[in-house]
């Protein structure tokens, strides 16, 4: 993309939203300081890399079989890298507890230790990345269709011995790299059919979380996910988003919102204001959901622009973590990451050059018709005007430039792993 068109673009992009109250300028510099945390696991299809054979299971999977996807750790720090020379700003790295460093050693989820995650710390100081974390209930031969909440003490303990270790872990990832290490904790718990015992589990969740949490740590944020089912588990989620926004509230815990996990019609831009009352921060997984929880690429359809807005009017930037969840093993890889990456900043840049004052004048004043107007004009507002000059800035590919540079990755690296 040519420099100067980029820049006249911008300048005439300025005045524009000037002439509607809002300053581009300190839009820029906001969306500089968005962090997204992003999932490791896109790269691999949620494989990981212990050596104990994946199960898949856990009520999720990735759909595909693209070329190319990341086999151990050197080609999934290789992608990120790659990733990281195609989006601006500075973000985090989320990793599973699955994603260690284990060479070639058998480290079963009971004993996953800081040291597995040494040099992850390692590389992602030298890459100016921070680091945020996951416990992994899935994929194991324990995981079956209970673990957390399972009545079996046995494999109870063990998972609450894995969950305890993450957050140990987190908590000395958060002070090695001097800012919070943010732990989310997702368990498949569930049931197929008929469940009768719907209490009883949930009962039992609440006691293994209270245990997990009993120790407090000043490094690390925990975050808990609901869900609304898993595939093979659709009748019964023991973790539902009333247990968990109920044990959120009560508790002070983040409660993580995935935007996969609700009914297609609900609204999680909504759910936003809620949870800033009563819940201490806010943890996003930014996805798309395709008739179910399909973990498409975070693309930016109105879904992620309510969701950004409802974020920057409550002025919330600074209680809300996002971080993004979506592993599509149909298309190139990297692609999907860069995608979903500069779909979601670009949502936020539209949401910081909204004009919010003159809505919310029209909104107190009862002006719904010039309220509606503006929202409806301001949506062709020359926003990407600002964005390409945002990716000028930065020193990264303006607007489609970014798909010859993934083409280039495809055909130089990724196509040649088999
Ligand atoms: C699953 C949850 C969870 C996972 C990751 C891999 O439905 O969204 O966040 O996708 O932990
Ligand atoms: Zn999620």
């Amino acid at each position: 993309m040519k420099k100067e068109l980029v820049e006249k673009a911008w300048e005439l992009a300025k005045e524009r939203y000037a002439a509607v109250g809002v300053d581009a300028d300190k839009a820029l510099d906001k969306l500089q300081k968005i962090s997204i945390s992003i999932h490791c696991w896109q790269a691999d299809d949620v494989t990981g890399f212990e050596n104990l054979g994946n199960l898949g299971g856990g009520g999720i999977q990735a759909t595909g079989n693209y070329p190319g996807k990341a086999r151990n750790i050197a080609e999934i720090r290789q992608d990120i890298e790659k990733v990281l020379t195609l989006v601006g700003g500075q973000h985090r790295l989320n990793l599973h507890a699955i994603y260690g460093d284990f060479g070639d050693k058998i480290v079963d989820r009971d004993q996953v230790e800081t040291s597995h995650f040494a040099s992850w710390l390692q590389w992602a100081k030298e890459k100016g990345l921070k680091l945020d974390f996951n416990s992994t209930s899935f994929g194991h031969p324990k995981s079956g269709d209970l673990t957390l909440a399972n009545p079996d003490k046995g494999i109870r303990d063990f998972w609450i011995e894995h969950t305890k270790r993450c957050r140990l872990i987190s908590e000395e990832i958060g002070k090695a790299q001097n800012d919070p290490c943010i732990m989310n904790l997702w368990i498949h718990d569930g049931s197929k059919d008929l469940t009768v015992n719907r209490y009883l589990y949930r009962k039992i969740l609440e006691q293994s979380l209270d245990d997990i949490f009993a120790t407090d740590y000043k490094h690390m944020k925990d975050c808990i996910e609901a869900k609304l089912f898993g595939i093979g588990l659709e009748s019964y989620t023991v973790g539902s988003y009333d247990f968990y926004l109920g044990y959120g509230a009560k508790k002070q815990k983040i409660v993580t919102l995935d935007t996969g996990h609700f009914h297609l019609s609900e609204s999680i831009a909504d759910k936003i204001s809620s949870l800033l009352l009563f819940t201490p921060e806010i943890m996003l997984h930014v996805s798309r959901p395709i008739r179910w929880d399909s973990d498409h690429v975070t693309i930016l359809n109105d879904d992620t622009a309510d969701l950004a807005k409802e974020i920057v009017r409550a002025d919330a930037l600074g209680r809300v973590h996002i971080g993004l969840d979506y592993f599509d093993a149909s298309i190139n890889r990297m692609g999907a990451y860069v995608i979903g990456i500069r779909s979601t900043q670009k949502a936020f840049l539209q949401a910081l050059l909204e004009p919010v004052d003159a809505l919310r004048k029209y909104e107190a004043a009862g002006q719904y018709f010039e309220r509606l107007a503006l929202l409806e004009e301001a949506k062709g507002l020359p926003w990407n005007a600002v964005w390409d000059y945002f990716c000028l800035k930065n020193n990264i590919a303006v607007g489609e430039d970014y798909i010859a540079e993934i083409q280039k990755y495809e055909k130089d690296v990724t196509s040649k792993r088999k």
